[in-house]
């Protein structure tokens, strides 16, 4: 089956409020499994489901696989939110939904993570890192929001323009 494709920048549908995860069928097993699969093909060290078209809160996090002879171990997130953020961090951030770019975005340094995962147990995990932004960028993402619109407006304004004329000429190429 081929793999599920990542929305990107400006679809609609990545400005969405994503809704609770209320139970975890047999739809919701598969789609947690095919957004890992999708996460390590891109690859990517997160995934949130309303990037592959799916407003539910749900999303994957694995910060650690790239890391030479570290075997792949994805936390299955439901329903994640955020609480007791400390400090300040500055982390260059790229997104799978907003090709070709990568900006420096201020996150908290440390925050605790609580969820549930696919069993219906608990998860509570106070992070710090590349865990913790990615964490805070995967759950952006529930809310609508992208890491462009943590970055001054002069910058954004200059991506828009550079994606657009980027659309253009796809769309320009495919209609030859
Ligand atoms: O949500 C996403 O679009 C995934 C995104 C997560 C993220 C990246 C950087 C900081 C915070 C959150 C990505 O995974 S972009 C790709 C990436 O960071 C990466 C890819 C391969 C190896 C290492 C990192
Ligand atoms: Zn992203």
């Amino acid at each position: 089956m081929a793999l599920r494709p990542v929305l990107k920048f400006p679809d609609p549908r990545l400005r969405e409020t994503a809704k609770p995860v209320t139970e975890v069928t047999d739809e919701i097993r598969d789609l947690a499994a095919d957004m890992c699969e999708v996460m390590y093909d891109e690859p990517g060290i997160g995934l949130a489901a309303p990037q592959v078209g799916e407003s539910i809160r749900l999303v994957v996090v694995d910060t650690e696989w790239t890391e030479e002879g570290v075997e792949r171990n994805p936390l299955i997130l439901l329903n994640p939110e955020l609480s007791e953020p400390t400090g300040k961090v500055t982390w260059t951030e790229g997104c799978l939904s907003v090709p070709d770019f990568e900006a420096e975005v201020e996150r908290a340094a440390e925050i605790t993570l609580s969820a549930t995962d696919l069993d219906g147990n608990p998860i509570e995990i106070r992070a710090d890192g590349l865990q913790a932004v990615c964490f805070q960028h995967e759950i952006d993402h529930l809310e609508g929001t992208l890491f462009i619109d943590h970055i001054s407006r002069l910058k954004r304004t200059r991506y828009i323009a550079k994606r657009k004329k980027q659309l253009k000429r796809e769309e320009e190429e495919d209609a030859r």
